[in-house]
């Protein structure tokens, strides 16, 4: 496997742990003010989760949330690139632009973005393009289905073995795109058009994705998965999502899109210096 990831102008060891930290922009998030307060409070959030160990910002402006509607590319650059801007006045820590949209990709990347999380894995048309283009490292996601509809009773043959080859499929996609293998970075993509059964499937066969041999991202952090087995509301659901980091980081995943930072970090730190003794 790859030993480094780059993104921007930070060299990452994949035998450690990845801390990316959720900057939602969306009018739910930071909304009680206008629009110069809310790009300042979503600063003062990502500095935040930079004091507490965050390695990488993701900014998303389009909720992926199981239901949620699509936005258009105007609504989406006026949500992420103010705050892009700003927070790359402040620091140079590494930005990912969480988005599915060529046109938003690229103007991240001109605003000083470093990486493009895609939960579509670059199947939108021009995407690859743009990636190839950009050449920066790109974490391709597995989906089934769209956000809007993709809890509607989600079925695989084989969960792991569909999302396994999905993901072999879009690296090749790539490859043939001329995307070099070191940007690429894969994700399972829990919660997206997946039921409790094949989350846990996913969670517990992880190594068949890490057998690829690309750095893996997960996102678990408050997902809807910890609430059906903790029957717990989504601010009740922090311990499950470090526990099923630090299983995650035990099977390969190096990569971790979480709410929780510092909680987060710490607990990884321990993987971390197991992996190392
Ligand atoms: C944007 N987003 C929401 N959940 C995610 C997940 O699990 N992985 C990645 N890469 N992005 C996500």
């Amino acid at each position: 496997m790859t030993q480094h990831l780059n993104i921007g102008d930070k060299q990452f060891d994949l035998s450690r742990a990845i801390v990316m930290g959720i900057l939602n922009v969306t009018p739910d998030s930071f909304s009680d003010g206008g629009r110069f307060d809310r790009v300042e409070r979503a600063v003062e959030h990502a500095l935040r989760m930079q004091e507490e160990g965050a390695d990488i910002i993701d900014i998303g402006g389009e909720s992926t949330r199981p239901g949620a509607a699509s936005v258009t590319v105007d609504e989406e650059l006026e949500r992420v690139i103010p705050v892009i801007r700003a927070i790359r006045q402040q620091t140079s820590l590494p930005i990912s632009i969480d988005t599915s949209k060529p046109e938003v990709m690229r103007a991240a990347v001109g605003e000083g973005a470093n990486m493009v999380n895609d939960v579509n894995a670059l199947q939108a048309e021009g995407a690859l393009e743009a990636c190839a283009g950009l050449n920066v490292p790109v974490c391709l996601m597995h989906m089934q289905g769209e956000p809007r509809t993709m809890q509607q009773d989600p079925k695989y043959d084989d969960v792991v073995q569909d999302v396994t080859d999905f993901l072999r499929q879009r690296y090749l996609a790539c490859a043939d795109a001329g995307i070099d293998r070191s940007n690429i970075v894969i994700d399972p993509g829990f919660g997206f058009g997946k039921t409790l059964r094949h989350n846990l499937d996913l969670l517990n066969r992880l190594e068949s994705i890490s057998g690829l041999e690309l750095p893996v991202l997960v996102g678990i952090s408050r997902k809807s998965m910890l609430g059906a087995i903790l029957d717990k509301p989504v601010n009740e659901r922090l311990y499950a999502g470090i526990a099923a980091a630090v299983i995650a980081y035990q099977k390969g995943a190096r990569l971790f899109r979480v709410h929780d930072v510092a909680p987060t970090r710490d607990a990884l730190a321990v993987c971390d210096a197991l992996q190392h003794s």
